[in-house]
């Protein structure tokens, strides 16, 4: 892939690109693992509390309002949805695999994985070989509940080297701009979006194609 310019600041010649969605495709809902689609493609799974804005972000960063069903319907919020979305970035096409985890509950505490997610899940977040990223959706105004922090850690536990953690914190709009920057200095590394005024999602973007693509921005 060609080197991505290093946008400047006040540096009006080049640009930062940012990697733009042109095509985005329903796959199949899947109960686990075993029922999946073929492992073709590199995928990006997005977890977090049910209602974090999870949908929304998926849509936000597919370039399309309804793709992932804002309110799903009741019996297909537990199961696994994959989508394909095709990128271009230059004159170069790609395509990446957006995988959409059931949100998990609001228990405050838990003494093992089995009460935050089904098996089939844990299963499938720890042998899925395609998958290179993990976006963990956390909500902005609290940044610290115990189940995401547990997930977290979880997931950390198990990364290969080849896949990479990435937390996005959704409802940046619900802070003041003193409370974004405290938040983004708590945790370094993490993206702010607001799907309301639709902003972050570019360094979503950029995150996702140097980890699948490793492109360079
Ligand atoms: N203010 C604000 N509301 C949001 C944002 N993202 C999602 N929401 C709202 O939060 C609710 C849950 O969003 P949804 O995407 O369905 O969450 P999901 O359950 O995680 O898939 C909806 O009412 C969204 O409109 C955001 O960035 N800012
Ligand atoms: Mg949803």
């Amino acid at each position: 892939m060609p080197k991505a310019g290093r946008g400047k600041e006040n540096d009006n010649v080049k640009e930062t690109p940012v990697p733009r969605p042109v095509r985005a495709e329903f796959l199949k809902s899947a109960q686990g693992i075993g029922d999946s689609v073929e492992e073709s493609l590199s995928e990006v799974v997005f977890l977090g509390r049910s209602n974090v804005g999870k949908s929304s972000t998926i849509n936000l960063l597919s370039g399309r309002k309804n793709l992932a069903k804002s309110s799903a319907t009741p019996g297909k919020t537990r199961l696994i949805n994959f989508f394909d979305i095709g990128y271009k970035l230059g004159e170069e096409d790609y395509t990446v695999r957006f995988v959409d985890l059931p949100g998990f509950g609001y228990a405050k505490v838990s003494k093992s994985m089995k009460e935050i997610w089904q098996k089939n899940l844990v299963e499938f977040i720890r042998n899925r070989t395609a998958i290179r990223l993990f976006i963990h959706l956390r909500d902005a105004r609290h940044p610290r509940t115990k189940i995401d922090e547990e997930v977290e850690r979880y997931i950390r536990e198990f990364l290969r080297p080849d896949q990479r953690y990435l937390t996005v914190f959704t409802k940046a709009d619900k802070l003041k701009q003193k409370e974004r920057g405290a938040l983004l200095r708590e945790f370094p590394g993490a993206i702010l979006i607001s799907n309301l005024k639709k902003s972050g999602q570019d360094r979503i973007q950029q995150e996702i194609f140097q980890t699948i693509f490793g492109a360079e921005f």
